[in-house]
């Protein structure tokens, strides 16, 4: 079976998205995530001038010898471009080898371990009672584990906060979680460790205090932490019995986390900006977290993550895929197959998307009493609407940034 197509499609329904689109020689038609927000028409670049021409002629069955191929012949290895790229190809090729088997993704790696996926949603507010609204209509809507964020006072707007937390607020509407604007240049954000350090765990007690001790909690630090900071945090949250919190320090610095480890129970997630097995080699090793972050979408596709969480799941160390809106609903796909199919699943970020987005790419997964299933059709599951996604087209966007009160530029 023969790739004789291979076209990549730009879209933005209500975001922007980057799709990669494959046709054999046999009529099949496979498709592949290669979203990298902020930073699409890099991966499009990549793609059009690099990857698509490699692909030509080349046999759909060898998915991971193309996979080799792709990251090994370019001799620049790694990085979120790349292996967005070659995640998008990897995906695409599982997409097709489902359609030609007849079976579910998830069939071909293995079969169900579970029956659904627990999935988790982002609750925020400016004020504890608009947290409370936005957890209450979390709840409502059936999510069994739920991510809180809080406006810190003082800070005028920070990482998290929807403008318009719940679908009351946005006039019945699903509220857009997207930090990434459209147009312009990116909005500047203001951030303060100390204030943030001294708010948070008032949030989480006042959380426990109205929702009980039962509701699995998550919280994501979004980068901003030095180590010690973190490891305060990770400590003041304890009484609160954290699922996870998330990126406390900018993990690139694996070695950082040995010192949180030594002052805190609470569970940690990391990795949703790593892209290989290679930026986990010390951290799962030394079990200095408890959840790998990536998506399928940034870490080299179905294939790789695969990898990526069998070494991880020899230290009991689970999975808990990124999966807000910029992944687009095939990088979602992909993400249940993998989650439904190993040993160590542990939660799945899930955002639902909007009506346009919707339309743009035909789903059959299904999110029924707070669990995910990806579906029983052959391949991904997912068909991408070619004439729809051709009525939006790419806007740019970027993601916001982050100033101290001195003027000094920080982690975002
Ligand atoms: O593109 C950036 C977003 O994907 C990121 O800010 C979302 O941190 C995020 C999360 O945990 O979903
Ligand atoms: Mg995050």
């Amino acid at each position: 079976m023969i790739i004789e197509q291979a076209d990549v499609i730009v879209t933005s329904p209500n975001r922007n998205f980057v799709t990669l689109r494959l046709v054999t020689d046999e009529g099949h038609v496979g498709i592949g995530d290669a979203t990298l927000n902020g930073r699409e028409l890099a991966v499009v670049a990549y793609l059009r001038d690099h990857v698509v021409p490699l692909l030509i002629g080349r046999d759909a069955h060898r998915i991971e010898d193309t996979w080799q191929f792709l990251y090994r012949s370019a001799y620049w290895r790694r990085g979120p471009v790349t292996m967005a790229a070659v995640a998008a190809v990897d995906m695409a090729l599982w997409d097709i080898k489902g359609k030609e088997a007849g079976l579910p993704v998830y069939q071909l790696l293995g079969g169900a371990s579970r029956t659904g996926l627990l999935a988790y949603g982002h609750a925020s507010g400016k004020t504890n009672d608009e947290l409370f609204d936005s957890v209450r209509e979390h709840l409502e809507q059936g999510y069994r584990a739920i991510r809180i964020q809080a406006a810190v006072p003082g800070l005028k707007s920070i990482y998290g906060i929807a403008s318009n937390a719940t679908y009351e607020a946005n006039k019945g509407e699903r509220y857009d979680h997207e930090p990434a604007q459209r147009g312009g240049l990116p909005n500047e954000e203001d951030w303060d460790t100390r204030s943030y350090l001294r708010h948070i765990p008032t949030v989480f007690e006042a959380v426990r205090n109205e929702f009980g001790p039962e509701l699995p909690l998550l919280h994501d630090g979004h980068h901003r932490m030095t180590p010690i900071q973190a490891a305060q945090l990770g400590k003041s949250l304890e009484p609160y019995d954290l699922f996870w919190l998330e990126d406390c320090t900018p993990a690139e610095n694996q070695e950082a986390l040995r010192l949180v480890r030594q002052h805190t129970t609470t569970p940690l997630a990391i990795g949703e900006i790593f892209n290989t097995v290679w930026d986990y080699q010390q951290i799962v090793r030394e079990q200095l977290i408890d959840y790998v972050r990536s998506a399928v979408t940034h870490t080299g596709g179905i294939t790789h993550l695969k990898k990526v969480l069998d070494y991880a799941s020899q230290y009991q160390i689970k999975s808990g895929m990124h999966g807000p809106t910029d992944i687009s609903p095939v990088g979602m796909a992909a993400a249940m197959h993998l989650g439904l199919s190993i040993h160590n699943f542990g939660i799945q970020e899930y955002m639902q998307h909007g009506a346009k987005t919707d339309a743009v790419f035909e789903q059959s997964y299904t999110w029924k009493d707070g669990l995910l299933h990806p579906g029983d059709k052959p391949g991904l599951g997912v068909e991408l609407n070619v004439d729809e996604a051709g009525r939006y087209p790419y806007q740019r966007a970027y993601l916001p940034y982050n100033r101290l009160a001195d003027g000094t530029v920080h982690d975002w």
